[in-house]
């Protein structure tokens, strides 16, 4: 990758880390309502895949969405007036955190259907594949997601259509307080998804270019009518379940071995410092100008108006 590459993959995963950072503030303060899930710690999978898209291609999320809707390119500020509930959130104030999308970027939209992604962008696989057009549909879901039936279906279905979909599975040790290592049956989830007769990698999802060589050369396959495939990745979460989840199931200890030896920006940090013309200070800078985007966006946020009453039953159902 060129250094103006290497810069903005680093730009994107700062911006997903202060978004979430400030999204859990900004929570704590009352100024989000409803639920939210964070991304904290997975930065490196979103960015990593999302890297070879372009905004024709289509990506289903999970309720962990940000970090997705970051990487494929929607607007910061339209997406924090949205968590915020506000009129002029990219969806009107109405989705919230867990329904975030914009078609215009391939954003098919955040999930609060656990295993709801890989139906969906299997749907998106077969138009591209009907269209012709070499597109492609990442379906994005947790290793609880993994054992979703909704999910086996689908890799079912991808196989046997043939369509240019990639199931990434962000294996981040829980699926809401209950461990991966008692949830899924096989503890393997690449494994299993190979007696779909998928091709299927496992990366570690803490090191981008793990994850970026990997998602290239499946996106590359996909796109050239190869099929579909699978990308589990190694992840970590650096929060609960949710803002305020007391997470108790965790070991003493844990969170701060796993924020000290597997951030994904600090090993990115480490890697760009080390093996390219890139200098702490050039990173520094970015952080820097992030932050103030985030603040910015969250100020506006709090101060923007909310959607009329009138407007409460628009744009539920769709008219034809
Ligand atoms: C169909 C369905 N079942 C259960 C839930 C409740 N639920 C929300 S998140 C979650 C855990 C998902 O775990 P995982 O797929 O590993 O994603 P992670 O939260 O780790 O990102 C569950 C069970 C739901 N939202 N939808
Ligand atoms: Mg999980």
């Amino acid at each position: 990758m060129k250094k103006e590459e290497l810069l903005k993959v680093y730009r994107t995963m700062k911006t997903i880390r202060s978004f979430e950072e400030r999204c859990d503030k900004e929570f704590m303060q009352g100024n989000i309502p409803g639920f939210v899930h964070l991304y904290a710690g997975q930065e490196a999978v979103a960015v990593g895949i999302c890297s070879h898209l372009s905004d024709e291609d289509k990506i289903g999320s999970t309720h962990r969405g940000h970090g997705h809707c970051i990487a494929k390119g929607c607007d910061v500020k339209g997406m924090m007036h949205e968590i915020m509930g506000k009129a002029d959130g990219l969806c009107k104030g109405k989705g919230g955190s867990m329904h975030i999308a914009d078609l215009s970027k391939g954003m098919l939209g955040a999930n609060a259907i656990v295993g709801g992604a890989p139906p969906t962008a299997v749907g998106a696989a077969l138009t591209a594949k009907t269209l012709g057009n070499k597109t492609v549909a990442i379906a994005f879901s947790g290793d609880g997601a993994s054992n979703q039936g909704t999910t086996f279906e689908a890799m079912n279905m991808a196989v046997v259509l043939q369509v240019p979909a990639i199931f990434v599975f962000e294996n981040n040790g829980y699926g809401e307080h209950t461990g991966a290592d008692y949830a899924v049956g096989s503890k393997d989830i690449a494994g299993r998804a190979e007696g779909f007769g998928l091709p299927t990698y496992k990366v570690d999802g803490t090191d981008f270019f793990d994850v970026y060589e990997t998602a290239g050369k499946a996106i590359k396959d996909a796109r050239e009518g190869k099929g579909p495939s699978v990308i589990e990745a190694e992840a970590v979460r650096f929060g609960g379940h949710f803002i305020g989840d007391p997470q108790n199931y965790r070991a003493e200890g844990e969170l701060d071995k796993l924020r000290e030896e597997k951030d994904c920006l600090k090993i990115f940090r480490a890697k760009v410092v080390t093996d390219f013309d890139i200098k702490e200070e050039e990173l520094d800078g970015i952080d820097k100008e992030v932050e103030t985007l985030i603040d910015e966006t969250a100020k506006s946020g709090i101060s923007a108006p909310m959607p009329d009453a009138k407007e409460l039953n628009s744009d539920v159902y769709l008219n034809y």
